[in-house]
């Protein structure tokens, strides 16, 4: 039997639904680290950071770090997959749901794209359907603040998308009447992205 074999099957003695990995994923309990550059700083207070959301929406605005966290919380518990094809179950976030950020800002009828802008150019597409759906700006993660290279101080998690789809270090989200691919999906990687439907590559 193979890993990925013998990873399943571990699984189903543990109780847990094997339907729940998608097809050729491993389920891991530590939290592997994947970015592109440099992971980046800022100051102790948060000052030098803050979240613009702009472009189709009737009222864009910008957040600062006090703002993000005085805005209603949401606590969710997901699985997440990467396309390098680990997958952790039940992983535990915290944040601000990207329905009530948009909503907030009056998305205009013909937006049809949400494009997540992080540090240093890094950004990802998504319909803004699967984003109002599942997605939130998350700023913990198991009940503790993001560590640096998981993105902090705030994430985007989309988790019914492979996780390339969710932006580390965010600093925008703008809403798109047209699709605009980033940095994995002009390198080869799937526009849409379903784990289950395994699309990986375009
Ligand atoms: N800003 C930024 N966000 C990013 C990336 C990146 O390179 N830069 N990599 C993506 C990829 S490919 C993955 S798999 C996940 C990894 O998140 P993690 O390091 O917290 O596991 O972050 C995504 N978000
Ligand atoms: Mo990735």
């Amino acid at each position: 039997m193979g890993f990925f074999e013998r990873n399943r099957k571990a699984l189903v003695e543990r109780g847990i639904d094997p339907a729940r990995l998608p097809p050729g994923q491993y389920t891991t309990e530590r939290f592997p680290v994947l970015h592109v550059g440099t992971v980046p700083s800022y100051a102790e207070d948060l000052a030098d950071w803050d979240l613009r959301i702009f472009g189709a929406v009737d009222h864009p605005y910008v957040l600062s770090w006090a703002e993000l966290l005085a805005l209603p919380a949401v606590e969710v518990t997901q699985d997440i997959h990467c396309v390098t094809k680990w997958t952790m179950l039940d992983t535990v976030w915290k944040g601000v749901a990207l329905r009530d950020l948009l909503d907030r800002a009056g998305v205009q009828p013909e937006a049809a794209h949400l494009i997540e802008h992080a540090e240093a150019g890094y950004t990802t597409n998504v319909p803004l359907a699967d984003a109002l759906e599942t997605g939130m700006v998350a700023y913990e993660f198991g009940g503790l603040p993001l560590d640096p290279e998981h993105g902090f101080p705030a994430r985007v998690v989309i988790p019914h998308l492979y996780f390339w789809k969710s932006a580390k270090w965010l600093r925008g989200l703008e809403v798109s009447v047209h699709d605009q691919p980033g940095l994995w999906e002009t390198n080869g990687y799937h526009n849409y992205a379903d784990p289950f439907r395994e699309q990986r590559y375009s």
